[in-house]
């Protein structure tokens, strides 16, 4: 074969290719052919979703049974709170029950049982009934939903409303006494008028478009006597600065943010409001970048006391940071309201939302908790999802029994550590010579450069102790 002719066969199949994987993408899930007729555009689901699978119980560490708790034992109380007030624990009503496992390249690898393939009405209630059960088997007595999650867009904003108010309805009864939403939020990212931002969309239309949809998710996350509202800036931020005009679009997001603010007094929603940063993804470059960035947002534009931070881990280390270091900034600012528990992966450069499982990091996410006093009115959302490969029901519960279990045991390691002082005491010794006259002037704000300037000549060259890193780290680790 000639190169010419070897060239145009290649490009042939990059292209046939490329077909393929839009074809397999945009195949529409079929019924499973295991479902004995129970597929169907029917709101009704004769038993249980989730049969087989018992009420999840503590067990103990020791315990060889995936479907239980090794560490996260509810009612035992750790420095003075029962576990489940320190957890808050919440199930993400997206990922566990709208995650398919598609990605850019694939198509979707997971069918549950009560899927029927539609998009429908019936099928967003008969959803809900799966949500219900599932928290009720994993004793979680919190979710947290976006308003398109939960019901179907409809042709209209009017229909859209309606929908969400008769899934909505359906959810008031199954919640029962005892669960509630720790937060609803607002698709505004998935439909295309979205493309260029919500609130920060250079098109009118779309921003009274996207207000619209935040009154009305604000109004049902309150029905459903949610704690929180979240924002979380889907494709707030940009492409370019060549044709975004930056002071106007964070000056059109401070407005909505003050009339969401006004919205909530006006209907009586005591909730708290939370931002969630993320640095990128989906935008090139997201406003609400990480705590630091969205606390100046909050500051410059008068709204800190309005709302807080809803930080989730994987968007910290996208961000570049650990997600201490996002916890503990917005815990000293006073801003710590709600976590999105998740973790990402060091080897891949995305937001890749795995349950955590690393003990570690959740000791030191535990040690911020702790220090904030909890989370309340906040709690852990499981903004996670089983990998694409993970395609059994039960791993559904694995995931998040497995991630509940490793927060527990951040907390016991954190408590430990707490109670042990060796590390607290670490630290303070490292800053010793601030508790001096001195230092104790400086931090007062009292001791001018002349002063400094002279004490600096009457010491000489300071004698700079070690920090001790390896011994901070050999503490820490005896708690593990
Ligand atoms: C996206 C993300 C969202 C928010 C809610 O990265 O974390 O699911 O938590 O919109
Ligand atoms: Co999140």
């Amino acid at each position: 074969m000639s190169k010419m002719k070897s060239g145009k066969l290649l490009v042939l199949l990059v292209c046939l290719n490329i077909i393929t994987l839009g074809v397999i993408a945009a195949a529409p899930p079929t019924c499973p052919s295991n479902l004995d007729g129970k597929c169907g555009d029917s709101g009704e689901w004769e038993g249980e979703f989730f049969p087989g699978i018992p009420k999840i119980k503590y067990e103990g560490p020791s315990s060889k049974n995936p479907l239980s708790f090794k560490w996260y034992n509810a009612e035992e109380e750790i420095l003075g709170k029962k576990m489940k007030d320190w957890m808050r624990f919440s199930i993400a009503f997206w990922h566990t029950f709208r995650g398919t496992g598609v990605d850019i390249f694939g198509a979707a690898t997971k069918y549950w049982p009560w899927e029927d393939g539609t998009n429908s009405l019936a099928m967003a209630k008969r959803r809900m009934r799966a949500n219900f059960e599932f928290l009720e088997k994993l004793g979680v007595e919190r979710w947290c939903f976006h308003d398109r999650d939960i019901a179907p867009d409809g042709k209209t904003l009017e229909e859209s409303n309606a929908n969400l108010d008769e899934v909505v309805a359906l959810a008031k009864e199954l919640q029962g006494s005892k669960i509630r939403p720790l937060w609803g939020t607002a698709q505004l990212f998935v439909h295309p008028r979205y493309m260029h931002g919500a609130a920060t969309s250079s098109e009118v239309a779309v921003y009274a478009y996207a207000a619209a949809q935040v009154k009305k998710a604000m109004e049902v996350t309150h029905y459903l006597g949610g704690e929180n509202y979240v924002f979380w800036g889907g494709r707030e931020g940009y492409q370019t600065l060549l044709n975004t005009d930056l002071q106007r679009e964070l000056d059109h997001l401070a407005r909505f943010c003050e009339a969401a603010v006004a919205y909530k007094k006006k209907i009586g929603f005591n909730g708290t409001l939370l931002i969630e940063p993320k640095p990128q993804e989906p935008t090139k470059h997201q406003y609400d970048w990480d705590a630091a960035t969205a606390a100046n947002f909050l500051r410059k534009y008068g709204l800190l006391g309005e709302f807080k931070l809803n930080i989730e881990c994987n968007h910290a280390t996208l961000a570049g940071h650990s997600c201490h270091h996002e916890l503990e900034t917005a815990r000293i600012n006073g801003l710590l309201g709600n976590i999105d528990a998740n973790t990402g992966d060091p080897q891949v450069g995305w937001d890749t939302d795995q349950f955590l499982t690393d003990i570690s990091e959740a000791t030191m996410v535990m040690l911020s908790v702790i220090r904030n006093g909890g989370l309340a009115p906040g709690g852990f959302n499981f903004d996670a999802k089983l990998r694409r490969e993970s395609t059994d029901v039960e791993d559904l519960f694995i995931a998040h029994i497995v991630g509940m279990d490793t927060l527990a045991r951040g907390l016991r390691n954190a408590a430990k550590l707490i109670e042990d002082g060796s590390l607290a005491e670490l630290v303070q010794k490292r800053y010793k010579s601030f508790d001096t006259e001195i230092g104790q002037q400086i931090e007062a704000g009292k001791a001018d450069f002349e002063t400094l300037e002279k004490l600096a000549m009457e010491w000489g060259e300071p004698k700079v102790p070690s920090a001790k890193q390896e011994l901070a780290e050999m503490i820490f680790q005896s708690a593990l």
